[in-house]
């Protein structure tokens, strides 16, 4: 990817997390460590406190993706994770080694996600790549995607998970943000970095 327009759009990023739903939750959390992410400080609050609370193991991960999917039918054929609870806890990896620049839960590559209508959704997002920061935000429009696609904003306050920093030396930045998927339809999970999800970086989230 080109620098220029990455650093220009997270510039963009900054402004609209600033005049849109992020500002209600600047209040209640202090600013995440970013160090080097610069404008992503003035995102990092919700859900994100600081970097060594929210840097995970390998392990750690593996125990976390197999406790989010107790609840869940996991079906490879169909690239498809159901969750049959109204208690919803959706772990996703960003972009592991074997899957880069995609999303993988359950060993699935960008799967379709299926939740009840009503459920409470925990949203738990893991960054594995090591080259590049990642974040999810659910949003309403399909794919194809533009370069600013995150513009949009999320389709409810709350679901999505800002900006993490990019995995080093096997230890994984971890965030999570909760929202009630009250409206049944056909929606997308996509990352927000500028580009990623045009380059594929998204999934169906299946409201029903
Ligand atoms: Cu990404």
């Amino acid at each position: 990817m080109r620098k220029t327009p990455l650093i220009l759009g997270l510039a963009l990023l900054a402004v609209l997390g600033l005049t849109s739903t992020t500002f209600a939750y600047m209040s209640s959390y202090s600013t995440g460590g970013f160090g080097m992410m610069g404008g992503y400080g003035m995102m990092g609050g919700y859900g994100y406190t600081n970097n060594n609370d929210h840097v995970i193991s390998s392990n750690q991960t593996d125990d976390i993706m197999n406790k989010s999917l107790e609840n869940a039918t996991v079906d490879k054929t169909n690239n498809v994770i159901s969750f049959n609870q109204p208690d919803v806890n959706l772990t996703l990896l960003g972009g592991p080694e074997y899957a880069d620049g995609k999303f993988v839960a359950g060993g699935l590559v960008n799967p379709t996600i299926k939740v009840k209508k009503g459920s409470k959704v925990t949203l738990n997002f893991i960054n594995e790549d090591e080259g590049m920061p990642h974040g999810i935000e659910v949003i309403a429009s399909p794919p194809p995607y533009s370069y600013m696609t995150m513009m949009q904003g999320p389709l409810y306050p709350g679901a999505y998970v800002p900006v993490i920093p990019q995995a080093e030396n096997e230890r994984y930045p971890n965030a999570s943000a909760t929202f009630v998927a009250s409206q049944s339809g056909t929606y997308y999970y996509i990352c927000q970095v500028p580009g990623h999800a045009a380059k594929g970086m998204y999934g169906e989230l299946i409201i029903q």
